[in-house]
Parts: C-alpha cells; sequence; structure tokens
C-alpha cells in the first residue's frame, strides 16, 4: 500500500519545560504519535541484552547527549513500527530530538529524505522553573537525573548544545516558541499553533 511520508514536529525546551506533559495534550486532541526521544533511550536501557544499557545510563546521569547513532535507530524504529500498524499514523511529535549538531547530522544521514520536518515547537521556560519541576518531580519519578548534581549538567547541556539547534531553526523561520513557564494556559497556544499550521 501506498505509505505516507511521516510529518514530523520537532519538540524542544529545557529539561522540566513541558514537552512530555503538552505533548500527551497534543495526542488526546490530534493524531499526532508522541516519540520521545529520553523515553526511547530509557527503555533501551533497561532491555535485557542490550549493548548499549550501561552508555546509556551513564550519559543519562551525566546528562550528556548519547550518540546519535543509537538514538536515531531507536527513533526510526518506533516510527516504522507505528506506520506498519496503523498506516493512518504518519504524523509523529519527536520530544527531545535533536539537542545538539551530532543529532542534528544522524537525523540528516538517516532520516532527511524520509520523513518531513514541518516545524520545531519550542518550550521556553526559565532555567529556575525547569531546575523547580524537575526537583519536585524527582521526589516521585525515579530518573536518575532528577537530582541537583544532574540538572546543574542537563541544564548546562542545554544551553550550550540544545539552545544552538533551535535558533537555527528560528533562522529558517521554522519555530514556534510557547511561554512554558506559565502553570496554567500553556496548551491553549499549543492548540493555536497546531490549528495554524495543520
Ligand atoms: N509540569 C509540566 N508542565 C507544567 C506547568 N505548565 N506548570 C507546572 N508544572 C508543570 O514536565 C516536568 C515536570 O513539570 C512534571 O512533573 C510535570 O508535571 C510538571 P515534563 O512534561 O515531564 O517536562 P519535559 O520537558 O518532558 O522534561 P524532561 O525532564 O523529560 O526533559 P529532558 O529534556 O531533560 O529529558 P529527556 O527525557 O528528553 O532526556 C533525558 C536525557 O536523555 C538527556 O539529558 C540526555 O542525557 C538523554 N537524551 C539523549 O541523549 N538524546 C536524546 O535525543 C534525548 C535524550
Ligand atoms: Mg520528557
Amino acid at each position: 500500500s501506498l505509505m505516507m511520508k511521516p510529518q514530523v514536529v520537532f519538540v524542544l525546551g529545557g529539561p522540566g519545560a513541558g514537552k512530555g506533559t503538552q505533548c500527551s495534550n497534543i495526542v488526546e486532541n490530534y493524531s499526532y504519535t508522541h516519540l520521545s526521544a529520553g523515553d526511547l533511550l530509557r527503555a533501551e536501557r533497561a532491555r535485557e541484552g542490550s549493548e548499549f544499557g550501561q552508555l546509556i545510563a551513564s550519559y543519562i546521569k551525566e546528562g550528556k547527549i548519547v550518540p546519535v547513532e543509537i538514538t536515531i535507530n531507536l527513533l526510526r524504529k518506533a516510527m516504522e513500527e507505528t506506520m506498519q500498524k496503523d498506516e493512518k499514523k504518519f504524523r509523529f511529535l519527536i520530544d527531545g530530538f535533536p539537542r545538539n549538531e551530532d543529532n542534528l547530522q544522524g537525523w540528516n544521514n538517516v532520516m532527511k529524505d524520509k520523513a518531513d520536518v514541518k516545524f520545531v515547537l519550542f518550550f521556553d521556560c526559565s532555567t529556575e522553573v525547569c531546575i523547580q519541576r524537575c526537583l519536585e518531580r524527582g521526589k516521585s519519578s525515579g530518573r536518575t537525573d532528577d537530582n541537583r548534581e544532574s540538572l546543574e549538567k542537563r541544564i548546562q547541556t542545554y544551553q550550550q548544545s540544545t539552545r544552538p539547534i533551535i535558533e537555527l531553526y528560528e533562522k529558517l523561520g521554522k519555530v514556534c516558541r510557547v511561554d512554558a513557564s506559565r502553570s496554567v494556559e500553556v496548551f491553549a497556544d499549543v492548540k493555536a499553533i497546531l490549528d495554524k499550521e495543520d
């Protein structure tokens, strides 16, 4: 059968900005499949027999960005599996990727011809709010990186490596920014963007 070319929205923003939360909201209201690169890496870390488990565990704890060869394969497989199960599912929210130059190169090498990147949904959140949300979540999340030490590194990685990627897309006119520091009304803005872009 004729498969649609996957349509992708990259969802970016600092740690705790609300990427996952808003992606869940979107999935409830629009026909998107949510793929969190971080969730895929955590699942791979936990997978019995994974040759990358140790590496992923240490990168996540250190707030460093895992080599793209690992991440892009997880994303590609998840996209293929989704579309094989249901060919109507060709719209994807790719949450937390691409985070640096290496990620972007890996995407371009493997996926550029296979998928269209429509735009970047950028959840812009102050560092203070990001830290507060992750520390609060850390009380129950069980995430190995929701502690002060890891968080400082995650924030630094975000500032040094991910912000330039967002700026690059900004120059291409492909960034839709949402003020994500607010406790309410974030999703109202997201809806307005999706209704306009769709
Ligand atoms: N919350 C959310 N929105 C709120 C609001 N408006 N008001 C009040 N509270 C709000 O939200 C975080 C917390 O805040 C939750 O408790 C939520 O209830 C509350 P969430 O939606 O989970 O935010 P999110 O942006 O998804 O935060 P997350 O911690 O998942 O972001 P990160 O980007 O840090 O984590 P991710 O899982 O993407 O990556 C983790 C690590 O994996 C990276 O540091 C890296 O080491 C590795 N990684 C790679 O190497 N490569 C990749 O491509 C991806 C990840
Ligand atoms: Mg998340």
